[in-house]
């Protein structure tokens, strides 16, 4: 039993940064994706949280920007963002954690020996490397069958790397179906967009047959604030009579991500989308009127955080995650870790990556594991002061749980 604080102190931060972590949400692919997987300085700088800050500074036209090479947008980005003004943003200090984790010399900034050692490195080496100095065990991908560069690797070899879980992302069989019903008939699937019986009954069989070749673990949508069900809509139409019932009879969850404004600032490319706030009722109607579906959400605007958390203690089959994207800075991770614990003890997954980047995944969980430990030391004393002592083993127990198990649980899988 723990009663000292100081000793309290170093056993959450000993299990935290020990724990073998799942990272439910990650857009990385195992290195024989071939160019699917980003990595190295290059991919870091340019990622595209760091594209949007850099043209907080530039002048140059969108378009001459994006016809450089991607070297030599780094170039740029590291000059404006990094020596012209101190890196202090989440994203800027991020690159720095990745560099000084893998024991380069930050304090030189010389762009040059960082790319160095990079090139030095084959793709494999590098995948296990980074998995072993982030502490992570395993990761689950973001896989679009409706990536054309993505679906050929699916209808050939598949994924062999055990650390690359799948997740079946459909975004546009839910939000542009109009479109999208072209590319389900190309495939052999007998839809159309009226969405008759025969239509919804070949996108189950699309949706299973996807589900069973990926070994998806969950099937994930991106939604906008407007995203309403029931609605008089092909989207909402698809959710409930197809989404739904392929996710129960094949017993995996429905994960949704909402709150999405897409392209406000189109020329931005990816680095354009931007956040709106979400209907809670849509979450609350699909765990209310489904009890037998398991849904995970995530919601992008910070004013729908404590909402959420209070839904998920009405919904035993609503698992929440993760602080998404604009909300995955530390000011805010430390804010929603509290509400959730302080509302739901320790049922839901408080992290996830969103690593687009393979070396990504060495700063988004160094400074998530910081946070979250933080939140942890601070709930534990609150027990102790009132007289609770907790084990060394609970502790470990209890960061497993966040960590990774909590996931592995509500999806009834094995963690391997
Ligand atoms: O829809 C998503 O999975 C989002 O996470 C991405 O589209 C977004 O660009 C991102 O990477 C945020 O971190
Ligand atoms: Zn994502």
């Amino acid at each position: 039993m723990i009663t000292d604080k100081n000793v309290l102190r170093d056993v959450v931060v000993r299990e935290v940064n020990n724990v073998q972590i799942t990272d439910i949400h990650t857009h990385i692919y195992p290195g024989h994706f071939g160019d699917l997987l980003l990595w190295g300085v290059d991919e870091l700088l340019t990622y595209h949280y760091l594209i949007a800050e850099y043209f907080r500074y530039s002048n140059m036209s969108y378009a001459d920007f994006f016809a450089l090479s991607k070297r030599e947008q780094a170039d740029l980005i590291w000059q404006t963002l990094f020596l012209d003004h101190s890196p202090v943003s989440e994203a800027q200090r991020g690159v720095l954690t990745v560099l000084n984790e893998l024991g380069l010399d930050v304090q030189s900034r010389d762009l040059a020996s960082f790319r160095a050692y990079f090139e030095k490195m084959s793709t494999q080496e590098y995948v296990d490397k980074v998995f072993e100095v982030a502490g992570v065990k395993n990761v689950v991908m973001t896989n679009d069958p409706f990536d054309p560069l993505e679906k050929p690797f699916w209808d050939s070899e598949g994924n062999s790397d055990s650390r690359f879980k799948a997740a079946l992302r459909i975004d546009p069989l839910l939000n542009e179906y109009p479109t999208s019903y072209k590319k389900l008939q190309d495939w052999g699937y007998d839809v159309s967009l009226d969405l008759d019986q025969k239509s919804i009954d070949e996108i189950k069989r699309f949706l299973t047959d996807w589900i069973k070749k990926m070994d998806a673990l969950y099937l994930a949508v991106s939604l906008p604030p407007s995203y309403t069900v029931p609605e008089d809509s092909l989207r909402s139409r698809i959710v409930e009579q197809c989404i739904i019932p392929v996710c129960r009879e094949q017993n995996i969850p429905f994960a949704m991500m909402i709150g999405v404004k897409k392209l406000v600032n189109y020329q931005l490319g990816l680095a354009g989308d931007s956040v709106g706030k979400a209907d809670i009722a849509t979450v609350e109607y699909l765990c209310r009127t489904y009890p037998e579906n398991k849904f995970m959400v995530t919601l992008l605007s910070r004013e729908n955080q404590h909402e959420l958390a209070i839904t998920a203690r009405k919904f035993r089959n609503l698992m929440i995650f993760g602080c998404w994207w604009f909300l995955n800075n530390p000011s805010v991770i430390d804010e929603m870790t509290r509400v959730r614990m302080e509302t739901l003890g320790l049922s839901f997954i408080p992290q996830h990556s969103d690593a687009r980047v393979l070396d990504q995944l060495i700063y988004k969980w160094n400074h998530s594991r910081k946070l979250i430990a933080e939140v942890l030391i601070d709930k534990y004393s609150d027990i102790m002061d009132a007289g609770w002592a907790v084990t060394e083993a609970e502790i470990k127990r209890d960061v497993e749980d966040l960590f990774g198990a909590n996931f592995w649980r509500f999806i009834e899988r094995e963690n391997n």
